[in-house]
């Protein structure tokens, strides 16, 4: 079984005007160790292109990547492993074109697709979206942390909650049974003085993720 850092941080190009290569190399710099580039915008050559340099930088850093939607770009620049939705290819489509060793997640909306995924060789299994959230394109109905509680008793494989956690919720979330929170939004906090030169403080947001749930676990 596979063991993730509490602390799962996602890319979102759109959410500034950073590349996802800068957005990966703050987030490594705050100390994030397991990145998921996902980006549904990019052409293919610009995704290989960020995934090569991504998984460049993370493996630096001793960190795991994996990516979003598309098994190729997994497959292609041997990342580590590939996070796939209820309409992606099938887990086991996917393990055998990556094998055996590579990392492959899969969300999970409500409990009868969590009991299928169980069925799977999913390494870790996703739930979502926890609370409301606006990083996704037609999410499925909130499921709150009931949906956790109830799947926790199903299952020692890691649980990955996802949708809406923040900096308040997330000592919360892993109380009800993840092992990891995914993060998106609350990874891009904007300063209170904007300007044209303003960055989302990603490295400062990741450090404040990795405090508090270090200290939640004591
Ligand atoms: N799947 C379920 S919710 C979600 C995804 C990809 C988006 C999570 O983003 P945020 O900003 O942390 O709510
Ligand atoms: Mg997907």
């Amino acid at each position: 079984m596979i063991e993730l850092t509490k602390l799962y941080a996602i890319t979102d190009r759109s959410l500034s005007n950073l590349t996802n290569v800068e957005i990966a190399r703050l987030m490594l710099e705050g100390g994030a160790r397991l990145i998921q580039l996902r980006d549904k915008e990019s052409t293919a050559k610009d995704l290989f292109d960020a995934a090569r340099q991504i998984l460049v930088m993370t493996r630096a850093a001793g960190g795991r990547l994996i990516i979003n939607d598309r098994v190729d770009v997994a497959l292609t620049v041997e990342a580590d492993g590939v996070h796939l939705g209820q309409e992606d290819l099938a887990v086991e489509e996917a393990r055998e074109i990556l094998g055996p060793e590579k990392i492959i997640g899969i969300s999970t909306h409500n409990r009868s697709q969590f009991e299928a995924a169980l069925q799977t060789s999913a390494d870790y299994i996703a739930v979502g979206p926890i609370f409301t959230t606006t990083s996704k394109e037609n999410p499925d109905p909130v499921v709150g942390l009931e949906l956790l509680r109830e799947v926790r008793g199903l299952t020692d494989r890691p649980i990955v909650a996802i949708g809406g956690i923040d900096l308040e919720r997330a000592p919360g979330v892993i109380a009800a049974g993840a092992d990891s929170v995914a993060v998106i939004s609350a990874l891009y906090p904007w300063p209170d003085q904007l300007d044209l030169m303003s960055v989302p403080d990603i490295t400062g947001s990741v450090r404040r993720f990795l405090a508090l749930l270090a200290k939640d676990s004591q």
